[in-house]
């Protein structure tokens, strides 16, 4: 905790390290009480003038220091809370340093920590230096050495990076186990785990021809949830082979499974450690959605080992590189799976599936992100707080910039910049320049006379670009141009700037295709092919690009595939939606319009959003029933077409916002749809569950879209007509073989008024699942997102023996989702304060998890009046706080600015 204000740190001021550090040898007597750290370090001064040189410490006991095995006097060094200072003389010396640190007491989950009964640690971004005083920046490569001695009884699996070179028996009971990591590593890549595990386990050999051992360890008794992480495990390893030609460097690559745990999990070179969440799976406790997530996360982490490992980041402005990277090629390796695991049909939509999921995603977090008071280009400029900077922009945004690289360069030049940035950088840590430099020259060289500089602008640039769109068709020449003029308006810190930031024109790639007004594709020419999609090089503030051959006025398909993280502006007439939503050979466009004609229709229902586009209800009853009926889109793509946008992606285009009204509006839409379309409904539901029954279950993407798009129908008929039935979803819940269909029938029962149902359903979901930590966590998630909830039903379910703020999951499960997800619930004065109230109270505990919960009303100066007094009063309380954690006052600081 932090009372006084926290220094910035801007990009700019960045200055290399004055030292190396060729060795690292650690030695840990390890308890979960008091763990006494040796740390030897061999170093060598880069420059020819003393200097001194600064470690970074906190919460650390000293006990001694040496330099060449003599004792230093409290004379010869300065210690204060953040930094020990040494004045060394000499250009390259050993120093020991001995310390001890405090597991128990460590609540934040950030250096060495306890967990259950076992020890870990997190060091990404600054954790390392809560264990020992150490240079904690990723610039600063050293190869480690790790001995690690502790009860033997309690702590049998000893584990860290790199190679296990000797175990021994000690005296007392203890034992000890050494550890060689053959790869150079920046400190926040360090990892130790202690502790009793299950393992399973399976012996690969590379492309390249090494054998390589793959482990996933869980707590005892969770060994049979984890034979689907191992497969995605080696899943990963042989997808990076195949479409990234990247080997597994190491003997041996480990996944260990954490109780308590920030984040989703963490890629410490060959010893991962993850949020059990993104582990542990089983047909009767996962849903579909988790088997997916844990996929992604698992190929996530693996791919780290190369784009943040082999090449890591020089400083943390620096972030987006390997996340940004990293993002995008777990994107491509879930795409890849499902596409390879589909029947040809189901295949084309497969990778839109996968792309509509990502966008619902960006657009839910970083949009918001991106015009708040949080707004940060993808490679920030400055921070109090590093910790605050893992965010959607840095991470989903950072993908959309590779990806727009992947879609300039094509495949086959992007893998060609991917072999120019290893050749160049490998065992580095580089700048996001250098990374873009790589690409750059693949792109010169095919592209005489162009090149990637005001590409480069997307680094750089804060807030979502929009592309107004304006078309002008000649009938008499049968011609058609179109106009793109980009603006991005001032966001975050930047509003308040005077002169005004100018913000330069970016480089967007447009996918573009044209529609005949019978819904037909309009062939484009292509230098001298044609194409139905054609991707234009928006360079400059407006550009125009005419078309041949066009004879009636077409319908514009516009951004397919989401080519670019920009909002789109065009005057689509509401027939001309419904025209794309039928006939548009985009999966991702044909999807968009659909879902633009139901915002239209629900932002007119908000009173002060009156618009005079708003579609008739009968056209939008009409278009879900054609996309309803298209027997020729996989279940997974109607899973979600037919699904309404978001509470709050519509929240975000609301003007101003009322959370009430958008709540009210919406769950008057799905009942509409729900009774108009009954019968398709029925029918879906009906033909699903007779497909469903013949099989056994399988986390696939087949049936995954086939039990997504079930439950959907269900929640339309329930919320359609909930007396008649209601029953149907209790049958489906207690027949239900697997968690996807107990969840789909529990969250639509939880959301009806029947009091009793839902206390029953609640109460038998329990009972069967209590000793499941990662269930209960769904089962408060569920009532924190449930129509009916307050805040006194969140204060009684805190009162749960099953509820703590200690355990990040559990904190998500009832506080975050209650904040976040149920805006009926929260959006009232009672709601803030409870908000502000929690806020502090985690900020006490782990200023990680506050900080972000800290963030969830960001966007209140856009909302309704009353509503945005009552947060900022609400705000105002939390930053008058006498003890905010830095994390914590950032944000909220930012947040009054
Ligand atoms: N590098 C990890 C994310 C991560 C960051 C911080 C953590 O602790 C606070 C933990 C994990 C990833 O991208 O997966
Ligand atoms: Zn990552």
């Amino acid at each position: 905790m932090r009372t006084d204000t926290a220094p910035t740190i801007y990009r700019h001021d960045y200055q290399p390290y004055a030292y190396r550090v060729k060795s690292t040898r650690l030695c840990f007597e390890l308890d979960e009480n008091v763990t006494t750290v040796v740390s030897t370090l061999d170093i060598e001064r880069t420059g020819t003038t003393p200097v001194p040189l600064i470690l970074n410490g906190e919460h650390l006991e000293l006990i001694s220091i040496e330099v060449n095995g003599s004792p230093l006097s409290e004379n010869d060094y300065r210690l204060d809370t953040e930094t020990l200072t040494l004045f060394p003389e000499s250009t390259s010396f050993s120093l020991q340093i001995t310390n001890r640190c405090k597991p128990i007491d460590n609540s934040s989950l950030m250096g060495l920590y306890v967990s259950g009964k076992s020890l870990f640690t997190q060091c990404e971004a600054e954790g390392f230096r809560r264990i020992t005083w150490f240079p904690d920046r990723p610039d600063v490569m050293s190869r480690f050495t790790v001995t690690l001695r502790a009860d033997a009884k309690r702590y049998p699996l000893l584990l860290s990076n790199g190679n296990l070179i000797s175990q021994t028996d000690l005296a007392n009971g203890r034992h000890e186990a050494v550890w060689e990591d053959p790869h150079p590593k920046p400190c926040y890549l360090f990892a130790l785990v202690a502790g009793d595990f299950d393992c399973r386990e399976t012996r690969i050999k590379t492309a390249e021809g090494r054998e390589a051992l793959l482990q996933v360890y869980c707590d005892k008794g969770d060994l049979g949830k984890t034979a689907w992480a191992l497969q995605c495990l080696e899943r990963s390893v042989r997808w990076d082979e195949q479409r990234f030609g990247l080997p597994l460097d190491l003997d041996r690559f480990m996944i260990v499974a954490a109780r308590d745990f920030n984040m989703g999990a963490m890629e410490n070179k060959g010893l991962n450690v993850f949020n059990s969440a993104y582990v542990l799976a089983d047909p009767d406790t996962a849903t579909d959605a988790s088997y997916e997530a844990i996929e992604s996360v698992i190929g996530h982490e693996y791919f780290h080992n190369w784009t943040g490992n082999r090449v890591t980041c020089r400083d943390w402005f620096q972030l987006s590189l390997k996340e940004g990277l990293t993002v995008f090629r777990d994107q491509e390796f879930s795409a890849d799976m499902m596409a390879a695991s589909l029947p040809e049909k189901e295949a084309v939509s497969a990778r839109a599936v996968k792309r509509i999921d990502d966008v619902v995603a960006l657009r839910t977090a970083q949009f918001p992100e991106d015009a708040g008071p949080m707004a940060h280009p993808i490679r920030p400029e400055s921070y109090q707080e590093i910790g605050n900077f893992y965010t959607a922009t840095v991470y989903e945004k950072g993908a959309e910039v590779i990806r727009m690289q992947h879609t300039l360069l094509g495949e086959e030049g992007f893998q060609a910049g991917m072999q120019t940035y290893f050749r160049r950088h490998d065992g580095q840590a580089v700048t996001c320049d250098d990374f873009v430099d790589a690409m750059d020259t693949v792109y010169r060289a095919r592209n005489p006379g162009k090149d990637m500089s005001v590409f480069r602008r997307w680094y750089s640039q804060a807030g979502t670009p929009r592309v107004n769109v304006s078309i002008n068709h000649d009938a008499a020449n049968q011609s058609c141009s179109i106009t793109l003029s980009q603006r991005c308006e001032p966001v975050g810190v930047e509003k308040r700037r005077n002169p005004p930031v100018e913000k330069p024109p970016l480089h967007i790639p447009f996918a573009l295709g044209l529609l005949s007004p019978e819904g037909t594709p309009i062939p484009l020419q292509n230098g001298s092919d044609t194409t139905d999609t054609l991707v234009l090089d928006l360079t400059e503030h407006t550009q125009s690009w005419t078309f041949k051959n066009v004879p009636g006025r077409p319908v514009p398909s516009l951004l397919r595939h989401f080519s670019a993280p920009v909002i789109v502006e065009y005057d689509y007439r509401n027939d001309e939606l419904a025209l794309l939503a039928r006939f548009d050979t985009d999966p991702f466009a044909r999807w968009e319009a659909g879902q633009e004609l139901a915002t239209r229709y629900l932002l007119a229902q908000v009173s002060e959003n009156i618009t005079n586009n708003a579609p008739e209800l009968a056209l939008l009853v009409e278009t879900w029933q054609t996309l309803a009926s298209d027997d020729t889109l996989s279940a997974a793509y109607l899973a979600r077409a037919l699904v309404l946008p978001s509470e709050r992606i519509l929240l975000e285009k609301c003007k101003p916002a009322d959370p009430q009204a958008i709540v009210a509006a919406r769950n008057a839409l799905r009942a509409e749809l729900g009774i108009a379309l009954q019968d398709i409904w029925q029918s879906h539901y009906q033909n699903l569950s007779e497909t469903l029954n013949k099989s056994s279950y399988a986390p696939n993407p087949l049936q995954a879209g086939q039990r997504a798009l079930r439950n959907c129908a269900l929640s339309y008929l329930v919320t359609g007509q909930p007396q008649k039935y209601l029953d149907l979803a209790v049958k489906q819940y207690e027949g239900a073989t697997n968690m996807t269909e107990r969840m789909g029938s529990l969250s639509t029962i939880v959301h009806q008024d029947s009091v009793q149902t839902i206390q029953k359903a609640l109460a038998s979901f329990y009972s069967r699942y209590e000793n499941n930590p990662l269930v209960i966590d769904r089962w408060f998630a569920l009532q924190a997102t449930a129509a009916s909830t307050d805040v006194d039903t969140v204060r009684s379910l805190m009162t749960h023996p099953a509820f703590t703020m200690r355990n990040p999951n559990r904190a998500r499960a009832l506080l975050f989702q209650f904040c976040l997800n149920n805006l009926k619930g929260v959006h009232s004065q009672a709601g803030y304060a409870f908000w502000a109230e929690q806020v502090l109270a985690l900020d006490a505990i782990n200023p990680e998890i506050a900080a972000r919960l800290a963030r969830a009303f960001d966007n209140w100066r856009r909302f309704a009046p009353a509503y945005r007094d009552a947060i900022e009063t609400a705000l105002k309380k939390i930053q008058a706080h006498p003890t905010l954690s830095r994390n914590v006052s950032e944000i909220i600081n930012k947040a009054l600015e």
